[in-house]
């Protein structure tokens, strides 16, 4: 495996990053997961676009034009000669002291892995996910915006521990409010009387880009669609539920603390958006070789 770090490709054993890195002693850092499939990465610009916006919104200066991290990415998919996988594509605050101070790191690094990914079984894709509410709550955005897609995912992480403790493969993250924001890695929507709903980016949601593009199929498929704020009482009761993200793609849930939702097996809503986003990855998107 050859490994992207600041211009030059290592060897999976020499990919090292500074211990005092921020990344690393302060989680200070943004990152994007990007999938590539038959030969082409999936939605390159959009990611690069959020990477950049995460990073501006915490005062983060990629050394690198959004062109460079593009073909950057690009050139680690074609070195390592993979046609399907995942990419990490991960920008630290850089080497500094030890001290909360960011002004003291001199340069941002950027690293790129790209890998195979283990996907949920494919019976997950048939039957459906368990999910459960975690008490572990989305970070609010006067802590830290949920929007920007950085190295602090702790507190999605303890909510997925709890969802993996309680036999779930899913956590439901509810924002201070009390109203669904997002899964630990996945964006939620529900079905209810042939309209897709989901909560709004303001209710505590990473704008995903799975989500968005779910959205477009689902205006190009002539299904009413709109943003709301939904309670676990509307996703409880929901005709269906999905969850979306690069990694898991379009993915049903069968259940939700206990409750089963709709018919159990994914329904037809739902299995209808996941043709149309499969085909739409098989189709689309930057030739990494050309
Ligand atoms: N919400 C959160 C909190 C995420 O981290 C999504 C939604 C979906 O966004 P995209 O743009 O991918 O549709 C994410 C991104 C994993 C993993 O291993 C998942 C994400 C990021 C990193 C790792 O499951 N999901």
């Amino acid at each position: 495996m050859k490994i992207y770090i600041d211009g030059r490709f290592y060897s999976e054993r020499n990919a090292k990053i500074s211990v005092f890195d921020h990344g690393v002693l302060y989680g200070d850092g943004v990152f994007e997961g990007i999938r590539f499939y038959n030969g082409r990465i999936f939605k390159l610009e959009e990611h690069v676009n959020r990477l950049f916006a995460s990073a501006q919104a915490i005062l983060l200066t990629i050394p690198m034009s959004k062109e460079e991290v593009a073909k950057a990415t690009l050139k680690t998919c074609r070195l390592n000669k993979l046609k399907d996988g995942y990419i990490r594509l991960v920008v630290t605050r850089g080497v500094g002291y030890l001290g909360l101070s960011p002004y003291k790191c001199k340069k941002a690094s950027v690293f790129i892995i790209a890998a195979t990914i283990e996907l949920y079984p494919e019976a997950v894709y048939r039957n459906g996910l368990k999910v459960v509410t975690t008490g572990t709550m989305r970070t609010p955005a006067n802590v830290l915006s949920p929007a920007v897609k950085s190295l602090n995912y702790l507190n999605n992480i303890m909510a997925k521990v709890e969802a993996i403790q309680a036999g779930a493969e899913e956590g439901l993250m509810l924002n201070a409010q009390g109203n669904v924001a997002e899964c630990t890695g996945d964006n939620v929507f529900i079905i209810r009387n042939g309209t897709l709903i989901t909560p709004p980016i303001s209710a505590g949601a990473l704008d995903g880009i799975t989500r968005r593009t779910v959205m477009a199929l689902a205006a190009q498929a002539g299904l009413p669609m709109r943003e709301e704020n939904l309670t676990r009482y509307d996703v409880f009761t929901a005709d269906e539920c999905f969850l979306t993200g690069t990694a898991a793609e379009v993915v049903p849930v069968a259940q939700v603390d206990g409750r089963v939702i709709g018919e159990k097996r994914p329904g037809p809503v739902t299995l209808d958006l996941m043709r149309r986003y499969r085909e739409l990855t098989a189709s689309e998107g930057a030739p990494i070789y050309s």
